[in-house]
């Protein structure tokens, strides 16, 4: 995060991760859409409309005296393109990881997960914040939160939304969590008190 004290801007990058398909760029679709600023949102991808690099398109809200500008990225899930997933994820200060609620896709989630702890170890959740998207609750089986909470470990203070991207379900809900915890995480107060 970068934050400059003379000109009252806060930037910060928050990725969009998850397993293959999971719902990363329709996520990020639904949530610029809402904002009203689809036309700012850059997708690099393949002819069947699969994401080959990543998505990505700045947000910029004020508050009180200042501009936090997010910048959002979605990484590839497919395997085929692994190795741009860290390039992407370089300098994130938050992550939003969207998970399949298919029952067969479980060990896809686990999979992709590891490769998180991979990257950050013990600092993930504790130093760089995550939120979860447990998407495509609109489609029966869905894997109750229960079970996914015990697949990949986790503790009962993470936060995790229920949601369906094409529907934009918790959207904007998700932004919010994920920038309050970076915000907060960052010594910084909530935004509403910054520059009070
Ligand atoms: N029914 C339903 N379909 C969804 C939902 N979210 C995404 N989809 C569909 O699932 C497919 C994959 O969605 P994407 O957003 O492209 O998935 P992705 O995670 O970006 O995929 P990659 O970039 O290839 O890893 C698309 O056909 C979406 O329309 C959801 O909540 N409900
Ligand atoms: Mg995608």
């Amino acid at each position: 995060m970068l934050i400059d004290w003379s000109q009252r801007i806060i930037q910060t990058k928050i990725v969009y991760y998850g397993p293959a398909m999971s719902g990363k760029t329709a996520s990020i679709r639904a949530l610029f859409h809402r904002l009203n600023i689809l036309s700012r949102l850059e997708s690099i991808e393949t002819t069947s409309g699969r994401t080959l690099f990543f998505d990505y398109g700045p947000i910029e809200l004020s508050q009180g005296e200042w501009i936090i500008q997010i910048h959002i990225w979605s990484a590839t899930g497919q395997d085929y393109y692994a190795e741009t997933r860290s390039t992407v994820l370089a300098g994130t200060d938050g992550i939003v990881f969207v998970a399949d609620s298919n029952p067969e896709l479980i060990r896809e989630n686990q999979r992709c997960w590891e490769e998180l702890r991979g990257f950050y170890g013990d600092r993930l959740g504790a130093q760089l914040p995550v939120v979860f998207a447990l998407n495509k609750r609109d489609i029966w089986p869905a894997i109750s939160r229960f079970d996914f909470i015990n697949s990949l470990g986790l503790n009962g203070s993470s936060q995790i939304f229920e949601t369906v991207a094409t529907q934009g379900l918790f959207t904007l809900e998700i932004l919010q969590d994920i920038l309050r915890k970076i915000l907060l995480g960052s010594n910084l107060a909530q935004p509403k008190k910054i520059g009070t």
